[in-house]
């Protein structure tokens, strides 16, 4: 049987993209537009099930190093000042690892290429201040991290071992008293859906997305670095051989840029399409993004690179004239305003597990006679 390809689905729909239904990418269409509709923007769940937490006896604690521990209610949240803005972010396991590109397709490969880069999306979340929260609670000046607390546990998803763990991340405290660093109760102006953290997730802007940590039941203010397990065995990558450093953690969005428009298996013609992608950097503005059409011989500007909005990724279009029939190899590269540009290949390739990709994909596209 023919499998259509991606790109002729009339109903888009999230992608699972694991046997253990935890991860669904979000589809190559909904990534054209600049909001990714909430039934469409992917979801990484450690578990099967989401807890379901009822909103009418819902309690965020907030302890450790504070002045005044707190026990706050759906209702007590809404009352503090509302922050609003467009965030992107994504799995630091989004894209395709190399093999893809490089060798002949693999089993573990094909998962990656039906994901693509849809283990990310861009929304409007709405929600409170951190900062707010943790000022009313009074920081002590032992302080120096504030662990998140979700409300979701179970034996850990890979090796079932350990057992027992919850959700757990923490953030340095320079991190959490961001003013941007919210507590978000809306997604594109709707409370929360149940996958995404309903009620209440913690938004950590322009950072990867494990750090936003889903149904948040505790804020745990700490005098200490949080040692959890996912924060020292999962998450990071192995540096390479002979750095001083053994592991590398990833905290901010790293520069990257992705081709949106045509999707996988769209077939052009020669009298010409409209290019159009996104670029983004975590915290920095993207300064740039250039294009290539032949495998990344050549580059040009792309002709408009649209401003962010909060911490959205960046539209870029790039109106383009194909000389003849046949296929191409496409390319884009972004670089943010520090300088900073994507590698032209896999940064960790020592680590072997495909994490914190944001090279230059190179996207295969066929062009036919008009
Ligand atoms: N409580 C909780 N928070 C979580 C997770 C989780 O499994 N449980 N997954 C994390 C990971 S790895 C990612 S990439 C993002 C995904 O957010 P989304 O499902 O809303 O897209 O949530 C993060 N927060
Ligand atoms: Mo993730």
């Amino acid at each position: 049987m023919a499998i259509a390809p991606i790109g002729t689905q009339v109903e888009p729909q999230l992608i699972p993209t694991n046997a253990g239904l935890r991860t669904y990418a979000t589809p190559p269409q909904a990534l054209q537009e600049n909001i990714v509709p909430n039934d469409l923007f992917y979801v990484r769940n450690h578990w099967k099930d989401c807890p379901v937490i009822d909103v009418d006896t819902y309690r965020l604690k907030v302890d450790g190093e504070v002045e005044r521990p707190l026990s706050l209610s759906y209702e007590d949240l809404k009352r503090l000042p509302q922050k609003r803005f467009q965030a992107t972010f994504e799995c630091c396991g989004n894209s395709p690892v190399p093999e893809y590109y490089t060798k002949a397709l693999r089993i573990s490969s094909v998962m990656e290429q039906i994901k693509g880069h849809g283990i990310m999306g861009n929304a409007e979340w709405a929600g409170v201040s951190l900062k707010d929260v943790l000022e009313q609670a009074g920081v002590k000046s032992t302080a120096i991290e504030v662990m998140f607390e979700g409300a979701d546990h179970g034996p850990d998803e890979v090796v079932g071992d350990p057992a027992e763990v919850t959700y757990e991340r923490s953030l340095p405290l320079s991190k959490a008293l961001h003013p941007d660093t919210i507590l978000a109760y809306e997604m594109n102006g709707e409370p929360l859906p149940l996958n995404h953290g309903f009620p209440l997730r913690l938004l950590v802007a322009g950072w990867y997305g494990m750090n936003s940590v889903k149904w948040l039941v505790g804020i745990h203010v700490l005098d200490r670095k949080f040692d959890g397990f996912y924060m020292t065995q999962r998450y990071m990558t192995m540096n390479k051989p002979g750095n001083p450093e053994p592991y590398r953690y990833y905290t901010k969005l790293q520069v990257k840029s992705i081709i949106t428009n045509p999707v996988p298996g769209e077939i052009l013609s020669t009298s010409g399409y409209t290019l159009a992608g996104a670029a983004w950097s975590g915290e920095e503005d993207i300064e740039k993004v250039e294009i290539s059409m032949d495998g990344g011989q050549t580059w040009s500007l792309v002709d408009t690179l649209h401003p962010r909005s909060g911490y959205s990724w960046s539209r870029w279009e790039h109106r383009w004239h194909p000389p003849a029939a046949g296929t191409y190899t496409l390319m884009c590269r972004a670089t943010n305003a520090k300088g900073e540009t994507q590698p032209m290949e896999f940064p960790n390739p020592w680590d072997g597990r495909g994490y914190g990709n944001n090279m230059v994909f190179p996207f295969d596209v066929v062009v036919r006679n008009q």
